[in-house]
């Protein structure tokens, strides 16, 4: 699962990019730079207290930085193939006055960055659409005809094919067809310290709105702050962020999002050896989870011996407590894990 970063030029993007990834970066395909940001986990803190394992790992979400896109420029052939291969897409959109930071073309405020943005994905998959129906007609079959028709239907509404709704038969074929605007979209908006404190800025109603409406996670953070945070220690960072009235910072809550937008949960597996947190798809089963740790695990998955987190908690963070009072639940093949299941998988091979 990967997200790619993209907004017009001078946004912040490689900011947030480095800010996410901290030195794991390496520069992938196209002279894209990727790399994978911690989601950030309470639980998994807590659990390595009760545990104190030898490695304590979080849950990962690959970023990947892309040069500006939009409001500046048109998104180019070359491009649109690289974001194709994303999942979901972080479009960065600057709200901070300084002056040092130049526009790339005239000043606009997130909104107005954001909409046009839009706009030109749109054109760009009403450019691909077209482009598709106006040849191999012969090689298609009448559904993807039909959904070809439907697609057009939409972006000539200037509407993103993310808006469509869409049935379960319909998903692989928008994938083959490689649009753009059919992917989950994060808005985070790069505030200066000033917009921060007050949480205001213009066009911050109009975003929000249009973002509720669109059903876009929105995320504001301000790229000068985040990386001084970076650099405190642990203590230092929930002091400062206090002062700004900030639980978390504006990086932990972007992972966090995105790890949501992408409909991933994560399941934990504990011991004085390791605690960790699986990613996997909302609705996995425990058999296909299993395969997650080691194809052994699937292969010869026998039963998972499951309890919640919270419950975890409520017993005192103990599993002998737990499966002295037979609150481990013993489940088979097909039970879907839920969010913050803590997992002993039983497996013979
Ligand atoms: N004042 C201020 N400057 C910022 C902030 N975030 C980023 N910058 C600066 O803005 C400039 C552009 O930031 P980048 O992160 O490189 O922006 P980008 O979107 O990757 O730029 P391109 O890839 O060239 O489109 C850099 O000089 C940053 O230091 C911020 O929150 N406040
Ligand atoms: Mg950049």
């Amino acid at each position: 699962m990967k997200i790619g970063i993209i907004g017009p030029g001078l946004s912040g993007k490689s900011t947030l990019f480095r800010l996410l990834t901290g030195a794991g970066a390496e520069t992938g395909k196209g002279g894209i730079p990727q790399g994978a940001a911690r989601v950030p986990d309470e639980r998994v803190e807590n659990l390595a207290k009760i545990f104190k394992p030898q490695k304590t790992v979080f849950a990962t979400i690959e970023f990947a930085d892309f040069p500006p896109l939009g409001n500046s420029g048109q998104i180019s052939g070359e491009m649109s193939s690289r974001l194709k291969a994303l999942d979901a897409l972080a479009v960065v959109v600057r709200a901070h006055r300084d002056p040092s930071v130049p526009w790339p073309a005239e000043p606009l405020a997130p909104d107005a960055a954001f909409s046009g943005f839009m706009q030109e994905m749109i054109l760009s998959d009403l450019v691909h659409v077209e482009t598709l129906l106006s040849r191999k007609k012969d090689k298609r079959t009448p559904e993807e005809q039909k959904l070809l028709e439907t697609c057009q239907a939409l972006l000539e509404d200037m509407k993103p094919l993310y808006a469509g709704k869409w049935s379960e038969d319909d998903l692989p074929y928008l994938r083959n067809f490689a649009f753009l605007s059919s992917r989950p979209i994060l808005v985070a908006v790069n505030l200066d310290e000033e917009q921060m404190q007050a949480l205001a800025y213009n066009g911050r109603q109009e975003l929000m709105e249009l973002c509720r409406e669109a059903g876009y996670p929105l995320i504001e953070f301000c790229g000068t702050l985040e990386m001084e945070i970076s650099q405190m220690s642990k203590e230092d960072q929930e002091e400062f962020m206090a002062a700004y009235g900030l639980k978390e910072s504006g990086i932990a809550r972007l992972a966090a999002a995105a790890y949501e937008l992408l409909q991933l949960i994560s399941f934990f597996t504990v011991g004085e050896d390791e605690v960790r947190a699986w990613t996997i798809h909302k609705g996995t089963p425990a058999k296909k989870a299993a395969g997650k740790i080691h194809s052994d695990m699937e292969r010869g998955f026998i039963r998972a011996e499951v309890i919640g987190y919270d419950e975890f908690m409520a017993l005192g963070g103990s599993l002998k407590t737990a499966r002295e009072q037979g609150k481990l639940r013993l489940e088979g093949k097909d039970y879907p894990v839920r969010d913050g299941d803590i997992i002993t998988f039983r497996f013979n091979v």
